[in-house]
Parts: C-alpha cells; structure tokens; sequence
C-alpha cells in the first residue's frame, strides 16, 4: 500500500473528527497497518524537563502539553552524558560512552568509525532521512552518511542574536580578541529580548522549512530530524515570549545552598555561563550570581522554551495538515537537563538529576492508550531501539538501548533498575579556563535507580576511587546531602555499587 493510499485512508476515516480529537482516547480510526511508519524527530537543546507536561504549570508549554496527552510522557529518562556532542553522539549511534569513548566533545566518527547510526539504519530500510538544524552537536558538524541531503541549518547568527545591540557586543569583543573577522561565532550577553518578530528567527525558519518538506514529502517514508537550538544559551528570544511572565513572580530554585558532604568533583568549576558578557568575574569558584541575574536567567529560559514551543505547534500542525499524523511516529527529546541556579550553579554537565534528566515524549500512530505518564527508568540510548520498533524496522545488534514501545501497552511492566551517566572532570583547563582537556582526569560515573543515586569519581590513569556519592530522594528530592559513607546507609551503598560496576547490562529487566 503506498502511502498516498494510507493518507487518503485516514483522512476518508477522520473526516468526522477535529484537528486535536485523532488523538483523544483510544484511537478510532484504525487502518492496516502500514510496513512503515515516518519519524518526526524533535530535539530540543538543554530543555529540562520544565514544561506545563512535567507538573510545571508556570511554564508556558501548551504544544508539548498537546503532544504529550496525545502520546507517552517519560518521566525518568536519563541522558548518558551530560553534555551536547556526547549526549547526542550516544543516542545517535545506540552506543553508550562507557564503550565507544565518546564522553566529551569528539565527533561520532572519530570513536565510531564505522557504527550504523540511527539515521543511516533508517536511510538504508529506504526511508528519506533530512537533517535540519541541530541534531548532532553543531560545532562537530553533522554525519553526512546518515542522511539523504546534506544536513541543513538555518542561516543566520548560530549563536542566536537577533539585536543589533548583541551583535555590537560581540563584535567589540572580537575586536578586542584579535578575531574582528570571527564576531559572529562569539558569545556576547547572556540573555536577550528583542521586539523582533518570531519569523525572522534561526528557529522559526528551521520550521519553514520542516514544513516545506511535509508539504512535499511525497510517498517515500521520512525521518525527518528537527534540532532547535534555543533553550542553549543565550536565552536569545522574541519579547513577546518574554512578556508571557512576570520576572519579580519567578521563585528561585529552592537548593541553591551548596550540597552538604559534596565532593571536589560534584560541581565543576562554570565553563559556560561565565562566557558569556553577564556572568560574574572569573574566579574558583566564581562568585555566586545574584538574584537579580538569577530571575533574569530563569527568565530568558523559560522565554525560550514558550518560544521552541511554539514552533513545534507549527510543525505538529503541519504534520496534521498534510495528513501525516496518523502513519507518522513522533519523539520529542532533550539531550540533557540544565541546572538554573540549583547548588548555586547554572549549567550542565553535572552527575545530578538536574542534569541528567531529560524529556522525552513519544507518540505513536498504533499506541492505544493516549496521555501516557510512565515512570520507568529509561535513557536516551534508548530512543534508537523505540523508533525501529515503533517504525516497524529491526534494531540492529549493537544497539545498547531497550525500546520502550512494550510501556505503551504496560507502563508497569518490570523494568530497567538503573539508569546509567557518565561525565568526566579534568585537572587541566585549557588557556581559555573554559573548555575542558580530555583525555587525562576524574571520570564520574553514576547510576540512578528509582529510590537513589550513586556517582563514583575514578582516576583515569590508575582506576582509584577517589570519592564518591549517594542521594536518597526520598528523603532529599532536591540532591542536598551526600549521605556516602553514612553507615546507615552502608547496605544501600554497597548495593548500587554494585550495580554501577555490573553496568546496563544486568540493569536490564529479565526477558
Ligand atoms: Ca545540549
């Protein structure tokens, strides 16, 4: 059956419903199912999960409040890396970094020379694979291999200035760093409103043109990747999306206060924020923010999450327009979490909650049962064995993920009993103080299970211990105290040691 059919198929059968009803309840209208069903992969750079859909009503998020009350909203998805290019290195190629290497900024192919990637396995069971926008990190360039066209990014200031007061910043800057010609690869201020309207920016063209493709995709199947860049810093947003909050009503995270019992390793020394123009002064630590910035921060956040959120209204209603819908699986994921003032620290690359938790909302055309919420453990490397088998495509045998297609039908099945992250520190900065060096240094590894979280800090070069952690969220839902090395936790620490040590593999629910 061709899909023009299946599309003539469902729209014969939906006539009766309206825009926003095909999804409400069990699924009315049922037909064949096809071979193959398209993906809309949606990922969503550093967006926590703080959406209306995740119990966060302040936030702005209607879209993909819709999408998930149509769909699987997962509650414990954790990254395998809390950064860009390894998070997404790791989900895109199925392989954790505890394997392939790839725990900091390398590209794919540097560690995985030849690894069947998400996309590529897609490309070659004969669907049309487009890349636009971020997908892999963009710094490291994308994969070609996995995709039918050259992967596609929209024009404009990658760093996501729109005001001509932001793009003076930044060339002065450039000016003063010797690079006047680089100006619009530099980081300026932190956040920024302008009283531009939405079209002309980087992520409402990447929709443009996500919807120009719908429009025309034809009968090929599709994985089509739309990568936003924003909520990334700068909080760079339109004013309108400003407007939707009131800054003196924004509360502060309620942990700002250092972790009791942390180690040297728990929160590293800002290699982000503080590039930027706002951010306080240099220094180890640096100088904590004060609340003023932090309100203005937490602003411009929640600024670019209401604004990403709408463009994915756009593109979820082009999907519909076209008929699409129905045959087309879609996921919405964010490749890490975020800390926005959380232990006195905004950014990522922590072994905490905070930023090892992710979004991740999935829908299905043959899920039955709609507005899903599902606690289960489950992690990022997982989303390339749910799309082959909500897609209907074999998982390839390398693949370190477990699809979670089987929740859909049982959200209380047995699962996984941890969630695994790794993220390295490293005893030497570069000149800069801001990116670290790998190879050499401290890796952290942690593993999350329903009731804890236990990280331990190995040294590279000899595997010693050096320190380690464990947070009891039943006790201390906010990541507060390090209670390693209590004895009245000794049994449990000793538990999930072990369970770090035996690694995904025996986290695995029995088959
Ligand atoms: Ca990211």
């Amino acid at each position: 059956m061709t899909q023009t059919m299946r599309r003539r198929d469902f729209l014969a059968a939906g006539l009766g419903l309206a825009i926003g009803g095909l999804f409400v309840g069990r699924v009315t209208a049922q037909a064949a199912r096809p071979d193959k069903y398209n993906v809309l992969f949606i990922s969503i750079d550093d967006l926590r999960t703080l959406l209306g859909c995740y119990g966060h009503p302040e936030v702005v998020s209607p879209n993909i409040d819709r999408l998930a009350a149509e769909g699987a909203l997962f509650t414990e998805t954790h990254c395998q890396a809390a950064a860009c290019a390894p998070s997404r290195v790791s989900m895109m190629s199925g392989v954790r970094p505890t394997t392939s290497g790839a725990y900091y900024f390398v590209p794919m192919r540097e560690k995985m020379p030849e690894v069947l990637s998400l996309p590529e396995h897609f490309r070659e069971n004969g669907y049309r694979t487009l890349s636009y926008g971020k997908i892999y990190h963009y710094g490291l360039r994308d994969d070609d291999r996995g995709w039918s066209e050259h992967p596609w990014m929209p024009h404009g200031q990658i760093k996501g200035y729109m005001a001509p007061d932001s793009h003076a910043m930044q060339q002065q800057l450039a000016l003063e760093a010797g690079e006047p010609e680089n100006w619009v690869n530099r980081n300026g201020p932190s956040t920024e409103m302008a009283d531009i309207p939405e079209e002309a920016y980087p992520e409402a063209k990447l929709v443009d043109r996500a919807i120009e493709t719908l429009e025309n995709i034809g009968d090929e199947p599709f994985f089509l990747g739309v990568g936003f860049i924003r909520p990334h810093l700068p909080f760079a947003a339109p004013k309108k999306y400003w407007d939707l909050y009131e800054r003196d009503a924004i509360d502060l995270a309620e942990n700002r206060a250092p972790i009791e019992n942390a180690t040297d390793y728990t929160i590293p020394v800002w290699w982000e924020l503080r590039q930027y123009t706002e951010a306080p002064s240099r220094g180890n630590p640096p100088p904590p923010v004060s609340d003023a910035m932090a309100r203005k921060l937490i602003h411009g956040y929640r600024a670019c999450v209401s604004f990403v959120d709408n463009q994915v209204g756009r593109l979820l209603d082009a999907l519909e327009a076209q008929g699409l819908a129905e045959n087309t699986v879609v996921i919405l994921w964010g490749d890490h979490g975020f800390h926005l003032g959380e232990h006195d620290y905004f950014a990522k690359a922590t072994n905490l909650d905070v930023a090892t938790r992710c979004p991740m909302i999935l829908r299905t055309p043959d899920q039955e049962q709609r507005g899903l919420r599902i606690d289960a453990l489950t992690e990022l490397v997982d989303i390339y064995p749910t799309l082959c088998e909500a897609a209907g495509l074999e998982t390839p045998p390398h693949v370190e993920g477990l699809s979670v297609v089987p929740l859909l039908a049982e959200p209380d099945l047995p699962w996984k009993k941890g969630a695994f992250t790794q993220y390295p520190r490293w005893p030497r900065l570069d000149k800069s103080g801001d990116v670290p060096l790998p190879p050499d240094g401290v890796m952290g590894y942690t593993v999350r299970t329903a009731e804890h979280r236990y990280v331990e800090w190995v040294r590279q070069e000899d595997a010693a211990v050096l320190a380690n952690e464990l947070y009891d969220y039943a006790a201390d839902p906010l990541e507060q105290v390090n209670v390693a090395g209590q004895e009245a936790y000794a049994a449990v620490e000793a538990r999930l040691s072990q369970l770090l040590h035996d690694g995904w593999e025996a986290a695995l629910p029995a088959s």
